[in-house]
């Protein structure tokens, strides 16, 4: 098998989006073979050990959320996933924090070890936290907020300074998806795996509602720039519930209605039940984007 049979995803999110989540998801199942029908198996790691896998499964298994400071920063890990054929598929994890992706939009940098990966990739898996998208603000609301008129409860104290971490989630996430069709990156990636992450908060308020009908409705200017966009990407978009509801908040107990929640994820007898992938019929494999990415 040559180098050049290999497929190659990066994996990408702004700081909070399920990264994770997923990782330790995905280690319990590929690590425990708890998932015979998975397109892909695991074959090996390049950077990571076992023991930080081993930790954030650890607290998915007891269903508290993840630690933010996990790997030194600037560590990039991969893992190297394997078909039927034998064929491998390298899933890459450029920045678990995800500060380098919000830097693509704050700064218009790009961190040099994530470009090498960016520039050599045949597919981007993209996570967005489906219940965290921060909206545009219309420019009536704004000036409601900065006169204090009706329901300015809001503009007592002084205005806060504008911060590029502010802007709506969709103007971030196309700033990056357009940075990497530009001259310096000229990514080689076509395919694009939006994967809308806590799924099960949308499923809360929404049911029946398709993950593609619910990135129209939530995020318009990425939906547009995928659709009409010159950057020309073959696009699925999958809801996915890694976690199966919100998981214990570190130090946080007091909430009573969360904890029976967290109790009876606990109780699932099989911790792979916790899993729906939205495919968007329901799935429970998590190496099906990066499967679809790498065909
Ligand atoms: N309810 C729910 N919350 C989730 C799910 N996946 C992730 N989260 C939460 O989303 C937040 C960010 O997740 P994390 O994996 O740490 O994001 P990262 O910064 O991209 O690695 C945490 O509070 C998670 O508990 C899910 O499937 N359901
Ligand atoms: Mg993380």
């Amino acid at each position: 098998m040559t180098e050049k049979s290999q497929g190659s995803v990066v994996i990408c999110g702004l700081p909070e989006s399920g990264k994770t989540t997923y990782l330790a998801a995905l280690w319990y199942v590929i690590s425990e073979k708890r998932d015979p029908n998975a397109r892909l198996k695991f074959d090996s790691l390049i950077g990571f050990d076992h023991k930080h896998l081993n930790e954030i499964m650890r607290r998915w298994l007891q269903a508290k959320e993840q630690i933010h400071t996990e790997l030194a920063s600037g560590k990039i890990v991969s893992m190297n996933l394997k078909d039927g054929a034998g064929r491998k598929v390298c899933m890459t994890f450029p920045d678990l924090s995800g500060e380098s992706f919000q830097e693509m939009w704050e700064k218009r940098e790009c961190d040099p070890g994530l470009a090498e990966f960016l520039r050599k990739c045949d597919g981007i898996l993209m996570f967005v936290h489906a219940d965290k998208i921060r909206r545009p603000i219309g420019v009536a609301e704004t000036t409601r907020h900065a006169t204090g008129l009706a329901g300015g409860a809001a503009a007592a104290g002084p205005p806060r300074d504008w911060d590029p971490k502010d802007a709506p989630t969709a103007v971030q996430l196309v700033e990056m998806l357009q940075m990497l069709r530009c001259e310096a990156l000229q990514a080689p990636a076509r395919k694009l795996a939006v994967v809308l992450s806590a799924w099960d908060k949308v499923e809360e308020d929404e049911q029946g509602i398709t993950p593609e009908q619910y990135l129209a409705a939530e995020l318009p200017l990425l939906d547009q720039y995928l659709r009409h966009g010159l950057d020309r990407w073959d696009v699925r978009v999958y809801g996915l519930s890694a976690q199966g509801g919100d998981f214990e908040r570190d130090g946080k107990t007091d909430d009573e209605d969360r904890n029976k929640k967290v109790a009876g994820i606990r109780a699932l007898e099989d911790a792979s039940d916790r899993i729906r992938l939205l495919v968007p019929e329901l799935s429970k494999d998590l190496t099906e984007p990066i499967a679809w990415l790498t065909e």
